[in-house]
């Protein structure tokens, strides 16, 4: 559809509307900017725009609605939202902000899409992009709507794009070069109402694709090998658990990529700043989209061991008197904290407590098991966590007034080889004002470590 002199209706005043509505202004649409926000700032929003588009706050006028060619949705709205279903029984098309970019994108197309590692994962192959192409755009998702780059695109271009699911409600051609799905778990139900519907929406990332492109997908996922089965593209599979004729997958601490019978090792994890199962997932994902865009492996390799987890979530500090230091802040929960434990390979003393959310400790301690040899603990929670921890065998406890003094008593107790791990398993309120407040201190009295 070409789209100039038409009249588009954009939904959503967010940021994925006001950038679409640029780019339709750009293209030399007309549009009328709806919101249905009573309140809505109207002066605010004329703000973002050379040409002031018509907006409309609370009710859209019906008289209105017999002129629109086209309806652009916001991801968080609904495509089962009552104005839309209006929209659509009037046989107005309606796309998203996806399939809008895709229209007017140039060059090379990458699509990743999962329930979680997405934002990770796109972080990491824009990295590697940009390490060896010159015109590396990172959007979507992850927080800069992809209409905002697309009409700056060229022939040159590679576009590395996450995409939620609720974003694949509105894609109609959209076709990626490369696509991967990283992993399929319930989420996001009370949006999409049932589990199949959920698993159809990630799997429409390849539906558009054909034999020259590429889907990645993890063996190891139920749901994504299935997809594997029904697409129509070429696949390519990554595991952390099994050997694959073809694709990237774990040996014991080995990264390795096999094709045509021929093995290449990519790295040894212990090589990596990420840590756990999860994560090296991720990685394999990066490497494959990136082998697939030519990139050699010595750039794939130098990017992947430098690449750091996103901040607060196992975030890798720093290594000082051979003790390596890791943030794992947003670990709020016993259960997030668990997986931290689990991901680390030295013998750690861990900084825990905080906030009385009411939560029992009994399995997080019990995820100890052998590897935590000093328990640094601080906050309302402290004396509840020694005792559910001494109920256990585990006496080996220090009890800190602050986290400052939990750097300082951690730093002289590790030894050459030891890990410290800020996960505390609890929230930080009454001590910080957030979990990021409480990383970013973290990681501070560690700098001041090194003077
Ligand atoms: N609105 C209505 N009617 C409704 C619901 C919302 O008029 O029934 C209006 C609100 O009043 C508001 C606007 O819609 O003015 C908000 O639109 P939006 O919710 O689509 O949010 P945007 O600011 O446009 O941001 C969106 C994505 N938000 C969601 O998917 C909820 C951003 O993802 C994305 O970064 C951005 O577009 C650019 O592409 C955020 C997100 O939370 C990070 N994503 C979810 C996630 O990661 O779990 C999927």
């Amino acid at each position: 559809m070409d789209l100039k002199d038409k009249r588009v209706l954009v939904f959503g005043a967010g940021k994925s509307g006001i950038s679409a509505t640029r780019l339709l202004q750009k293209i030399g649409a007309t549009v009328c900017l709806y919101d249905g926000k009573e309140d809505l700032d109207i002066s605010t929003i004329e703000n973002n725009f050379d040409i002031k588009p018509e907006i409309y706050a609370g009710v859209f006028p019906k008289d209105k609605l017999d002129q629109i060619n086209l309806m652009i949705l916001s991801p968080g709205i609904a495509i089962d939202h009552p104005f839309v279903k209006e929209i659509d029984e009037k046989n107005i098309p309606i796309w998203g902000e996806i399939e809008l970019a895709y229209r007017y994108t140039k060059g090379r197309i990458i699509g990743i899409t999962g329930t979680n590692g997405k934002t990770t994962t796109t972080s990491l192959v824009g990295e590697i992009m940009n390490a060896f192409y010159k015109h590396v755009y990172v959007v979507g998702n992850i927080g800069n709507p992809y209409t905002d780059i697309a009409l700056e695109t060229t022939e040159e271009s590679i576009t590395v794009i996450e995409i939620s699911s609720f974003q694949l409600e509105t894609i109609h051609e959209f076709c990626p070069d490369i696509s991967a799905i990283l992993n399929i778990t319930p989420d996001h139900l009370n949006r999409h109402h049932k589990m199949e519907n959920y698993i159809n929406l990630k799997k429409s990332i390849a539906a558009n694709q054909d034999k020259r492109n590429l889907c990645i997908l993890n063996y190891e996922d139920r749901h994504t090998r299935k997809i594997g089965a029904e697409i129509d593209t070429r696949i390519m599979y990554f595991s952390s658990e099994h050997a694959l004729e073809y694709g990237l997958y774990m040996d014991g601490d080995d990264i390795l990529y096999k094709k045509d019978d021929v093995i290449e090792t990519v790295c040894n994890v212990n090589e990596l700043r990420v840590l756990g199962k999860h994560s090296y997932e991720n990685i394999m994902v990066g490497v494959g989209i990136a082998i697939e865009m030519g990139v050699p492996m010595n750039v794939i390799h130098d990017v992947i061991i430098s690449f750091n987890a996103v901040e607060h979530r196992i975030e890798y500090v720093d290594t000082i008197d051979g003790v390596s230091y890791y943030n794992d802040s947003k670990g709020t929960n016993p259960d997030a904290s668990i997986k931290a434990v689990q991901a680390m390979k030295s013998p750690t003393i861990l900084i825990g407590g905080g906030f009385n959310k009411g939560l029992a400790f009994d399995e997080w301690v019990a995820s100890f098991n052998n590897k935590v040899k000093l328990l640094v603990l601080m906050g309302d929670t402290r004396e509840m966590i020694a005792e559910t921890a001494r109920k256990q065998g585990f006496n080996n406890i220090i009890m800190v007034n602050d986290l400052k003094e939990a750097v300082r008593i951690s730093t002289q107790k590790a030894k050459d080889g030891d890990a410290v791990l800020l996960s505390p398993a609890c929230a930080s309120w009454g001590m910080f004002e957030n979990y990021e407040q409480r990383g970013r201190m973290f990681k501070e009295y560690v700098r001041e470590l090194r003077g």
